[in-house]
């Protein structure tokens, strides 16, 4: 029997006073949403300090964890290598505003890895990178119009924030206040997986679609990957209607594979987005792809954007350090992990007949509390997430830390290893069998 951490016992007292007080400052008491427990519910642990797969929080419970930063700590929390990098980087300048060598180096790592990738732009997240990729887009094409997809999550550009309207071939509509309509309505919305309605797009926009952004695989309606001969399908729409093929690879780049979704797939974008990884946990986007296309970005071309801390020589530090640690070795072992843990929750959802979707690719997977496969946003959308909020909570007091929300991915890292996915396939398992015991006196009441 694992033991599961103190964590069960502890009423998180510390973190719901520190939660109180970051109300006081901070909208949410968080800096990003997601991070604010609003769709599970309940306080969400102040951490304290992390190593390898494991969180501490301020009231002394640690836990597995399988947000991992949301997704840049493919090598764990606080590894010696990178910690070692960072304290000599920082003696010698956390900041020049001036051209270095580091973020050459870091560029032509990228490149190595990514050959479609030609000529990059450093900047400070992934929402930067797909802003700055659809302005260089609409700027080579003198087209205004974007395709994006229900269910793909871009960043916070106002571009990017928008629904399909009334139809999905009628112009977006904004799904935050502050995105203006008349940006909204630049930007299409289609179904991931299905080309027809692309085609249909690009139909009724014809010659107005300056770019086509899609995550290649999908992490942030919970994990979907793509069907087969989407990816292609797009590049040869891309291609006939004279857009430009944007790969956001925010997730996927160097974690579906050194070379990302676009190697694992074969299929070449224009532009890539890259975040996550690419900063081993500091703040780094990236963008680039064809020359002809980044060599129209100021001061090389007319089209402007520009950063303070771009190419901040300590985020350039920690990118150098974890690409430089992307072996063949850990992606057999992520993939194994990822295997492990997707076959030991579908197992549990059987034992105790729970409907769930396992969604995975490599280390990282998404298990939908549904009885249906999950394609698409639609699809994803009829997950039971009341159910996931009550999983969420019971793993959480069993020392598990989840996403807390049923549409992301659960990521692994090099950090982790066999016991820890099998102590949190345990805790699955015991989880599943309290939410049956608890739905069991309802139905019996029937
Ligand atoms: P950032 O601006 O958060 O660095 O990156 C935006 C972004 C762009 N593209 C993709 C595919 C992304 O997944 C993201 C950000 N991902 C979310 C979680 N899925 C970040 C978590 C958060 O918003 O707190």
């Amino acid at each position: 029997m694992i033991s599961f951490p103190a964590m069960a016992a502890s009423t998180r007292a510390n973190s719901r006073r520190l939660f109180a007080r970051a109300k006081r400052i901070l909208p949410g008491g968080v800096d990003s949403p997601v991070r604010a427990f609003s769709a599970v519910g309940g306080t969400p642990p102040f951490i304290r300090r992390a190593r390898g797969a494991r969180l501490f929080d301020e009231d002394g419970g640690s836990y597995i964890d399988y947000v991992m930063s949301w997704g840049p700590l493919i090598h764990g929390h606080a590894p010696a290598g990178l910690t070692r990098a960072l304290a000599e980087a920082a003696a010698r300048g956390t900041s020049f505003g001036a051209p270095t060598t580091l973020e050459v180096e870091l560029g032509l790592a990228v490149r190595r890895l990514m050959p479609s990738i030609e000529r990059i732009r450093f900047v400070n997240s992934g929402t930067e990178a797909t802003m700055s990729a659809l302005r260089l887009a609409r700027a080579a094409t003198g087209r205004d119009r974007l395709i994006k997809f229900a269910g793909c999550y871009h960043g916070h550009g106002d571009a990017f924030l928008v629904q399909a309207g009334s139809g999905a071939l009628t112009l977006g509509v904004p799904t935050s206040p502050g995105v203006s309509r008349a940006v909204a309505a630049d930007t299409l919305v289609a179904e991931y997986n299905d080309l027809t309605s692309v085609e249909r797009i690009f139909a009724k926009h014809r010659n107005r679609v300056a770019a086509l952004i899609v995550e290649p695989i999908a992490g942030n309606m919970g994990v979907v990957p793509p069907a087969t001969g989407f990816l292609e399908g797009l590049r040869e729409l891309a291609d006939q209607h004279g857009a430009i093929l944007i790969f956001d690879e925010v997730i996927s780049g160097f974690r579906a594979g050194p070379g990302g979704a676009q190697e694992r797939f074969g299929v070449r974008p224009d532009l890539t987005c890259l975040g996550k990884i690419i900063g081993g946990g500091l703040p780094v986007g990236a963008y680039g792809g064809r020359q002809d296309l980044m060599d129209q970005v100021a001061p090389a071309g007319p089209v402007y954007q520009a950063g303070t801390l771009s190419g901040n020589p300590l985020a350039m530090t920690a990118g150098l350090w974890a690409l430089s640690q992307l072996t063949p070795k850990l992606y057999r072992k992520l993939d194994g992990l990822g295997a492990r843990l997707a076959a030991g929750l579908a197992d549990a959802a059987r034992q105790t007949d729970t409907d769930l979707h396992l969604n995975a690719h490599g280390s990282v997977l998404t298990p939908f509390f549904s009885a249906t496969p999950i394609r698409n946003y639609q699809s994803a959308r009829r997950a039971d997430t009341a159910a996931y909020g009550r999983f969420f909570r019971g793993m959480l007091a069993r020392g598990i830390y989840l996403p807390p929300s049923q549409f992301e991915g659960w990521f692994l890292s090099g950090a982790h290893s066999n016991p820890l996915v099998d102590a949190t396939i345990e805790a699955a398992g015991a989880t599943l069998r309290s939410m049956r015991r608890r739905a069991a006196p309802a139905s019996a009441s029937r």
